[in-house]
């Protein structure tokens, strides 16, 4: 039997490289959606790369941008997948009030080109299409645990953006009967993770402490609390949402939920230093208990205008119908992201 089709926009990010992965360990015939840069931005997928003039590729780069419409339909057109996970994505929150436009442009109206390019080259009825939603949606929360049907209150050009793509993917799942589904993923983190994150900022800081830089960790909001789970996990939930019988939407989460503060406290433990904490405000400060030394600051800069502060899924439905369930915990996702760490500073 010919090896499924994938195509993956977002390849080069966190969830496109882990993803990628565990599809070609499936046997899958793998495409990726690569945006030009004047620098390299394949560091999470090289390795995978191949030329496409291979005979017996697995894996193809495509050029293209969420932003360029005939780059999308040239490229579904060449390849006609089975499966579209559209993961590409402006994806940091705090970056989306800086620059809501371009934000809007690539998660919302990008979304919305790459359906109707499926639609309009006539790979509605066969291909299966993938839309990583987010619990950002959820914004200033309606209840807690969040679920498929907690409302939205989105609270950031982000989340507006990724507001308009969830609809637009329900929409073409009414209007023209494709298989189209949200991943409602919470947050999730990996080695992987971009720099920019707190989980990965707070990781590379701390090993950095611990290598003997003298540079306190400055971050935001200590108090918002997550439910992170482990990037590995949920590549595994995208894939099984789109071999379902049906096109549905799903929750993906640990039901776990902790503050930044603990995710500091935990980092530093495993580091063999105890945090405590001292001064109230912008003037609190993370110190290291048995010297004294400051570890943590804070900087307004990190402030976002308008915050989510609660985040907890439930990820029942999926656990039922999927059976789809997280292995990594709070404590496991954090060893592994410092392992590696440790190893590449
Ligand atoms: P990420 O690491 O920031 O990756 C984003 C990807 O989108 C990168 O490959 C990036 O390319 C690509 N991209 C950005 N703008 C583009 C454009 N104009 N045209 C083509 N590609 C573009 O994000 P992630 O953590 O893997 O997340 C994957 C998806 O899930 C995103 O849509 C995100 O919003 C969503 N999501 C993430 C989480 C989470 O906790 N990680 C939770 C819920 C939903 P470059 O490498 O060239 O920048
Ligand atoms: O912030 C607080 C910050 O940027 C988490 C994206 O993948 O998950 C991610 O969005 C929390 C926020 O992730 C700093 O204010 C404090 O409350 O790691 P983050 P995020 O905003 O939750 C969702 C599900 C997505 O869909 C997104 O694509 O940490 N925080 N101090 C800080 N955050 C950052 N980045 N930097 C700080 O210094």
């Amino acid at each position: 039997m010919a090896s499924k089709k994938a195509f993956i926009t977002g390849i080069t990010g966190q969830d496109g490289a882990y993803l990628a992965r565990l599809l070609l360990r499936k046997g899958y015939e793998v495409h990726g959606l690569v945006r030009r840069s004047s620098s390299p931005n394949t560091g999470r997928i090289d390795g995978m790369l191949a030329n496409r003039h291979w005979p017996d590729v697995r894996y193809c780069a495509h050029f293209g941008d969420m932003t360029d419409t005939m780059s999308l339909v040239r490229i579904l057109d060449a390849v006609g997948p089975d499966e579209v996970y559209n993961l590409a994505a402006q994806s940091h929150v705090r970056v989306s009030f800086d620059m809501p436009e371009f934000t809007g442009d690539v998660n919302g109206l990008g979304t919305l080109r790459l359906l109707e390019a499926i639609r309009s080259l006539g790979l509605d009825k066969t291909t299966r299409f993938y839309q990583a939603s987010t619990s950002e949606l959820y914004g200033k929360v309606r209840e807690t645990p969040q679920t498929e049907t907690t409302p939205f209150c989105p609270r950031s050009p982000y989340a507006i953006a990724k507001l308009y793509a969830y609809w637009t993917c329900v929409n073409y799942r009414e209007a023209y009967h494709m298989f189209a589904a949200n991943g409602i993923l919470f947050n999730h983190e990996s080695p992987l993770r971009g720099d920019q994150f707190v989980t990965k900022k707070i990781v590379r800081g701390a090993v950095r402490i611990h290598n003997g830089s003298e540079e306190p960790i400055r971050l935001g909001n200590l108090d918002a609390r997550r439910d992170w789970g482990h990037a590995a996990d949920y590549v595994a939930g995208m894939h099984a949402i789109l071999q379902h019988d049906t096109p549905d939407d799903f929750v993906l989460a640990t039901g776990q939920c902790h503050t930044v503060r603990q995710w500091l406290e935990e980092v530093f433990r495993l580091l063999d230093r105890e945090l405590v904490w001292q001064g109230q405000g912008l003037a609190e400060q993370g110190c290291d208990r048995k010297t004294g030394r400051i570890l943590v600051t804070i900087d307004p800069a990190f402030f976002r205008p308008t915050e989510v502060e609660l985040l907890c899924g439930s990820a029942d439905k999926a656990r039922s119908l999927l059976h789809w369930q997280p292995e990594y915990t709070f404590q496991s996702l954090i060893a592994d992201m410092l392992d590696h760490e440790l190893k590449e500073q």
